[in-house]
C-alpha cells in the first residue's frame, strides 16, 4: 500500500476505531492456518480457542508478518511493531460469542501502542459468529466492566463470558460482513464482541495482536504475552 492509499485508511481508523483491510490473505494461506490448528489440537473434542499458537509455529509467525498488514500497523505506530499474542478460534456451531470488551482492559498498553488484527479464516457475518463493533467507543478509553455471574462456556475462551464492558447508550453497534482472508483492525480501546455461531459450520478466525516496540504492557496469567520480533521480509 503506498502512502496515498494508506493515509485515508489511517484517518478512518483513528476516527472510528476500526478498519477492514480486504483480501490480505488468499484461500491457501487461510486454509493452511486452519489445518495447522487442527493438527495442534489433535483428537481432542475440546474446541476452546488455542492461546498463543504462534509460540510453537513458524506458519503463524509468518502469517502475522504479512507485509500489507505490517505496513499499516507500523505506519499507525510510527515505529516498529512487535507480535504480542495470538488466539485461534474454532468456534463450532452453537458456540456463544464473546461479551462486549476492550482488548486493552487486559493488555494495559498506552492507547496508540497496541492494536488487534482479527483475521477471518472463513466468510463471517451476523449469523455465524461474526464480530460486533461499537464504532468510536475507542474515544472513551477505559470503560467500566461488570461481572456477569456466568462461567466458562463450551469451546469458548474463559474471559468471553465472565465479565463485560458497559457500553454507553449513545453508541450503536454494527456487525460487519468480513470475507475470508480479510482483516478487521481493532483499536486498543474499541468495544467489540461476537455473535453466537448459529450456522452449521465452524467459524474460524485468528486474532493477532501487536505492540509498539519499547511499550509497557501486562503479560497476564492466562494469555502469558511475550513480545516477539516479526520478519516482514518473508
Ligand atoms: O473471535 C471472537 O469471537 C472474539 C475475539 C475477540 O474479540 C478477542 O479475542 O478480543
Amino acid at each position: 500500500m503506498n502512502i496515498k492509499d494508506l493515509e485515508p485508511k489511517l484517518e478512518f481508523f483513528k476516527e472510528n476505531g476500526y478498519l477492514i483491510l480486504e483480501d490480505i490473505y488468499n484461500d491457501e494461506e487461510c486454509n493452511e492456518v486452519v489445518n495447522h490448528a487442527h493438527q495442534v489440537l489433535g483428537p481432542s473434542d475440546d474446541l476452546t480457542p488455542l492461546m498463543n499458537i504462534h509460540k510453537s509455529s513458524e506458519i503463524i509467525q509468518k502469517f502475522m508478518s504479512n507485509k500489507k498488514l505490517l505496513n499499516f500497523i507500523n505506519s499507525y505506530f510510527q515505529d516498529t511493531a512487535l507480535g504480542l499474542q495470538t488466539e485461534f478460534f474454532f468456534m463450532p456451531p452453537k458456540t456463544v460469542g464473546f461479551n462486549p470488551h476492550q482488548d486493552n482492559t487486559y493488555v494495559k498498553a498506552s492507547s496508540d501502542s497496541f492494536i488487534s488484527a482479527w483475521c477471518a479464516l472463513t466468510d463471517v457475518d451476523k449469523n455465524n459468529g461474526g464480530l460486533i463493533i461499537w464504532p468510536k467507543t475507542h474515544n472513551e478509553e477505559a470503560l467500566e466492566t461488570v461481572d456477569t455471574g456466568l462461567s466458562k462456556h463450551d469451546n469458548q475462551d474463559p474471559n468471553a463470558t465472565i465479565r463485560k464492558t458497559v457500553v454507553p447508550e449513545k453508541y450503536n453497534k454494527e456487525s460487519p460482513i468480513i470475507k475470508k482472508g480479510s482483516v478487521l483492525l481493532i483499536h486498543s480501546w474499541l468495544v467489540h464482541a461476537s455473535n453466537t455461531n448459529n450456522s452449521d459450520n465452524n467459524r474460524y478466525a485468528l486474532l493477532c495482536t501487536y505492540l509498539k516496540e519499547h511499550t509497557d504492557f501486562r503479560s497476564g496469567s492466562y494469555a502469558q504475552r511475550v513480545p516477539f520480533t516479526l520478519d516482514d521480509t518473508v
